[in-house]
């Protein structure tokens, strides 16, 4: 195995590179991690640590580490185009293909993409796409959108201001106008006594009250994501989506689903609005689109929409130097190929994924656990002080940074969003890698336990 220097990889690294959501000082106390390679569901830093990835790197190595297939078709492509753009008239063979396979594969109202980089610049795209829809018909005034408070949809000031969370809103001046943000259904810690359905209907009429609050006719779209990821992975009461359905075709605003995290997979179905039956205008799709190994994003827009773009036949001034780039959408094509081939999905579905539930859930017997859910290949475990009451040991988060460095010292990755510790699993886990997961997530519990006091 090569051998690393960290120490002066740490320095390097300190010294020149300015990391996204990281407190340099804290990581200059702690010296960053350096990954240096990765296979399966297992990846390894500069000093030869493994860890078991429960994020499946950020939320996107859905088919696990190591496809030589997907490095084989970049090359490929490299060598026959490693570059061209998709403006003015102009499109290459891997942006035709992967517009087709993802009509294919998507619900079918979606025959039509917009190819970006990240869901970041796909989350702007949908903004000025969904503006764009209302001012060729004559309605420029309906331009407000409506997201959630505690949503994730990226950090572009379009992406950031769509999410609702209040740290990034307070740096940088945003949410930008006309932008607005209701109540999550976030039933473990704003659920109260409610019954879980009916708290899912009041949620998703939040949407209706403020559409009625605004005039519909301002209005322009709502966005979501089916499941909140990096909230919390906060999985929405069965009431809610057909609600949200039914309030967006009523009042005629535009439904956006943003599957950065739910797509390709990670609900169990292909899609989070299979999952759901979420009846979307436009989609937004990234990480599990190419597993991770190329920064790839596209917006899916329905044909509601196509058809308005096409009648009036003007040019939507909106796209990116690597829209459509020929080498990331050769990756994203073989991986949906992989992903067709080998039934990764419903093999994970079928054969995986109650097992993984099982033992996920199991973990609410831990004295620190108030909650243990699921969803697909999405979980969240609930740190607390009393669960009955569902305190929390404090609100500064402390207890899932204990619990996620302690997770780290036994070779685990687990993300931890203020006290809830979560995880999205590579859909490839097998069901022995499931009780590895289980018993070092058992073994880090009663540690941070330990640490953190009864
Ligand atoms: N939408 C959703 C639902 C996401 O989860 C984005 C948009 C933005 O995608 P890009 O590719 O621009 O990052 C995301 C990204 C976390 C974490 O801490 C989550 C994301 C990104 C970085 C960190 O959980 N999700």
């Amino acid at each position: 195995m090569r051998k690393y220097n960290t120490a002066e990889l740490r320095e390097s690294n300190y010294r020149h590179h300015y990391h996204p959501f990281t407190d340099h000082g804290d990581m200059r106390r702690k010296g960053a991690r350096i990954i240096t390679r990765a296979d399966n569901v297992y990846i390894y830093d500069s000093d030869g640590n493994r860890y078991l990835d429960m994020m499946a790197g950020l939320w996107c190595v859905n088919i696990g580490y190591g496809r030589t297939e997907l490095a084989e078709a970049a090359r490929n492509q490299m060598e026959q185009l490693p570059y061209y753009n998709s403006f003015f008239q102009t499109a290459q063979l891997p942006a035709v293909e992967l517009a087709e396979v993802l009509s294919e594969v998507t619900p079918p109202q979606f025959n039509r993409v917009f190819f970006g980089c990240s869901g970041s610049d796909g989350n702007d795209t949908v903004l000025r796409l969904v503006r764009y829809f209302w001012e060729l018909q004559g309605r420029p005034e309906r331009n407000i959108v409506i997201g959630r408070h505690n949503s994730y949809h990226g950090s572009t000031m379009a992406g950031a201001s769509l999410g609702g969370m209040k740290g990034m809103h307070a740096q940088g001046g945003l949410p930008i106008p006309d932008i607005v943000h209701i109540d999550q259904p976030y039933y473990y810690m704003e659920g109260g006594e409610m019954d879980e359905q009916e708290f899912g209907l009041q949620r998703a009429r939040c949407l209706e009250e403020k559409i009625l609050e605004l005039g519909a006719d301002r209005v322009a779209a709502f966005i979501a994501e089916p499941v909140q990821g990096a909230g919390g992975v906060i999985i929405p009461p069965d009431s809610y989506w057909p609600e949200i359905n039914r309030i967006c075709r009523q009042y005629d605003v535009l439904l956006c689903v943003d599957e950065v995290i739910c797509g390709f997979g990670r609900t169990g179905e292909w899609f989070g609005s299979d999952t759901f039956r979420i009846d979307a205008d436009v989609m937004t799709l990234a990480k599990g689109l190419s597993a991770g190994y190329q920064p790839v994003g596209a917006v899916m827009i329905a044909d509601r929409i196509a058809e308005i773009l096409d009648d009036k036949a003007q040019e939507f001034a909106h796209g990116y130097t690597y829209s459509g780039h020929p080498v990331a959408c050769a990756v994203a094509l073989r991986n949906i190929r992989i992903l067709r081939e080998e039934k990764i999905i419903e093999n994970a579905r079928d054969h995986v994924m109650d097992y993984f539930h099982e033992k996920v859930l199991s973990l609410q017997a831990h004295p620190l656990v108030g909650e243990a859910r699921a969803k697909g290949f999405l979980a969240a475990l609930e740190l607390v002080k009393n669960k009955s009451t569902r305190e929390r040991y404090g609100s500064d988060g402390s207890t899932g940074v204990y619990c996620r460095d302690a997770c780290l010292e036994k070779g685990l990755i687990m993300r931890a969003v203020g006290d809830t510790m979560v995880m999205s699993p590579p859909l490839v886990i097998t069901r022995e890698q499931v009780d590895e997961f289980h018993g070092l997530a058992l073994d880090v519990l009663d540690h941070t336990l330990k640490g953190v006091g009864p």
